[in-house]
């Protein structure tokens, strides 16, 4: 059995063990928008998602450490060292959005960074700042203190973390900003191996962050979504209440979203998506 036992489910994953401390992290086509995974799914979508994210863990091995260990001939599929799990998500934000907005528009603050006064929706904050959450089992993340992941994973580990999860942003957010695309926020995992800390999980692509169009960039509004916008519209046009079931999407949709997919994957890689296909070693080089 190549695929070994199944861990788990999320949404539009799934997880397998393999012998020896591997797991194999196997991306579907799946596609959720407002937290319901929708009946139709995008062609190639987990293709882009696993080598997307294999790219980056190429690229940011100099700035930590992570678990992958190959991508498999079939592009949906990584091997991986299989982690003990931080029991937080270490979310980096550059730009005023998602539960940020109302928390900045009540307090002032967002996790207990003070900002400054008179930011507007998807403003550009001054400083990337770090937001820990925990993982929820079911439903929405849930924001907390510094001072509460310091008491989950302790003061010295959340410091390292941090320092990591801002290091890993400026990068991307740099790099992906010179190729038209802007990460807005994204959301990293990490994991020990012994008494390493390893970067785990999914990282840098359109399902862990948002990514948002540089060109149509106008803050003081919601920015488009890089990748799903079509399949929003789509949805909000249906009139659909957003409880499941989410209605099928028409093939135009489809699409169109899958070119956006592509498009994501070739302008941050620079690597066409067919010789992915053909080669998913190729982001790794
Ligand atoms: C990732 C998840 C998925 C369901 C556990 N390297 C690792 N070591 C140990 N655990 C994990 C990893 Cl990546 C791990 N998840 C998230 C992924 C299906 C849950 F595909 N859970």
């Amino acid at each position: 059995m190549t695929d070994g036992v199944h861990l788990g489910s999320g949404k539009v994953r799934e997880l397998y063990a393999l012998e020896g401390d591997r797991l194999v992290l196997v991306a579907s086509d799946r596609i959720s928008t407002f937290d319901v995974v929708l009946p139709t799914g995008i062609p190639d979508k987990g293709r882009v998602l696993t080598g997307l994210a294999a790219f980056w863990f190429a690229r940011t091995r100099s700035i930590c450490p992570n678990h992958l260990l190959a991508v498999r001939p079939d592009g949906r599929s990584t091997e991986c060292r299989r982690l003990d799990m931080l029991p937080i998500e270490c979310v980096v934000r550059g730009y005023l959005a998602g539960s940020a907005v109302k928390d900045y528009r009540t307090t002032g603050q967002v996790c207990g960074h003070p900002l400054p006064a008179g930011l507007a929706e998807s403003d550009r904050l001054p400083e990337p700042i770090f937001t820990p959450a925990t993982k929820a089992q079911t439903g929405h993340d849930e924001n907390i203190t510094r001072e509460q992941a310091a008491g989950i994973v302790g003061a010295e580990r959340l410091a390292e973390i941090e320092r990591l999860s801002l290091a890993l942003y400026r990068f991307a957010a740099d790099y992906a900003l010179g190729r038209g695309i802007i990460i807005a926020d994204t959301k990293f995992e990490f994991g020990l191996d012994g008494d390493q800390l390893v970067l785990g999980d999914e990282a840098l692509t359109p399902d862990s962050s948002r990514f948002w169009p540089a060109d149509q960039y106008a803050p003081g509004k919601a920015q488009p979504s890089f990748d799903k916008q079509f399949v929003r519209d789509f949805c909000e046009k249906t009139g659909w209440d957003k409880t499941p079931p989410g209605p099928e999407l028409p093939p135009a949709v489809v699409a169109g979203t899958r070119a956006r997919y592509v498009e994501a994957f070739e302008r941050l890689t620079g690597i066409p998506f067919a010789d992915y296909l053909a080669d998913p070693s190729v982001v790794l080089r």
